[in-house]
């Protein structure tokens, strides 16, 4: 058989074609094939969004949760102490906030317990009269702890962005981009992603009585900030959707509106209007991180969360955000 050479069509790279045709042949080589993958990478207003039912589980998860709320059953978010871990967990805390007062959450101590679900959390959890365990950056392979939740009553549902990697994953509803039979179209979310993804299934399916969004969806842009932290965070590839959720996110994150966020960034001199994800993966990021280090893993959601509402309350985000930023300082030192 004859090979056949295939070449891009003239015009493929249409407007961007003298403009800049390096940057074009760079972002070939990176699988940006055509005209409309390269206007949209190359966009300051980039549209490429799924659908979140696209993603496997989503609806019964869904479904789940409406039984929660109509029981009025508790409801624990269980995160991680990472940047992404942090984020995830106070988009979803801020969510379920505007739905139920039996919403908790748990971060495990990085320390004592490390990384992802453990025994004796789930028992303390399930001690506090929990029925609905949400994991979010954690759990798609905590076979036994999530069989011990089940004996102790409580249904969990996971959320995650892990590879499986072949291994044995867990009997309860599983939503993971990455896991085999996974029919969402980009798998590079990160576990804030994956947890925006679910945030969006529920606005999109809860109503008031009168018929009106249960989640405003203005509210959900807001948390954006929120998964831009966590993707760059995480260090995944920032095409697809994540290039989109990163861009609208640090638009979000120059507002400056998140009460401890915009201490965090006075203090490191950062100028809202002018961040960049560089300045999120080089500043932000470490900071909260050092957070689930340095102090008690609460210390990252209560950063992203507090409205500071009472004097109280901002005097100790204040305190948090001082004490945070001397660590910082202090572990740079060591490692210098
Ligand atoms: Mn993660």
């Amino acid at each position: 058989m004859m090979k056949e050479w295939i070449y891009p069509e003239e015009d493929a790279f249409g407007e961007y074609k003298d403009a800049d045709q390096i940057v074009a042949d760079i972002l070939k080589r990176r699988g940006i094939e055509d005209a409309e993958q390269l206007v949209e990478f190359l966009s300051d207003a980039p549209k490429l969004t799924h659908d979140p039912f696209l993603m496997k589980n989503m609806k019964p998860a869904v479904l789940r949760i409406v039984k929660a709320l109509q029981n009025k059953e508790k409801i624990c978010i269980y995160g991680d102490y990472d940047a992404d871990g942090v984020t995830a967990t106070s988009l979803l805390l801020t969510v379920f906030a505007r739905l139920t007062r039996n919403i908790i959450y748990y971060i495990p101590s990085r320390f004592d317990e490390g990384y992802g679900l453990n025994n004796e959390a789930i028992r303390l959890i399930a001690g506090q009269g929990v029925n609905l365990i949400i994991t979010v950056d954690c759990g798609s392979v905590s076979c036994e702890e999530v069989e011990l939740a089940k004996e102790l009553g409580v249904d969990v549902i996971v959320t995650d962005h892990h590879s499986t990697n072949g291994r044995q994953t867990v009997d309860t509803l599983l939503l993971n981009p990455k896991q085999d039979d996974c029919g969402y179209p980009f798998k590079e979310l990160c576990g804030c992603g994956v947890a925006f993804k679910l945030a969006q299934a529920l606005q999109r399916t809860l109503k008031k009585s009168d018929g009106t969004p249960a989640i405003d969806k203005n509210l959900l842009n807001s948390l954006l900030d929120l998964v831009a932290i966590g993707t760059v965070g995480d260090i995944v590839a920032l095409q697809d959707e994540n290039r989109t959720l990163v861009k609208y996110g640090l638009r979000i994150l120059n507002r400056n509106q998140r009460p401890g966020l915009k201490h965090l960034l006075e203090g490191v001199k950062l100028q809202a209007g002018q961040i960049s994800a560089e300045n999120v993966a080089f500043i932000i990021v470490p900071h909260l991180n050092a957070a689930g280090r340095m102090m008690s893993a609460k210390t990252g959601v209560e950063l992203l969360t507090s409205q500071m509402a009472t004097a109280e309350e901002a005097k100790r985000v204040q305190e948090l955000v001082n004490a945070l930023i001397e660590n910082n300082k202090q572990r740079k030192k060591v490692q210098e």
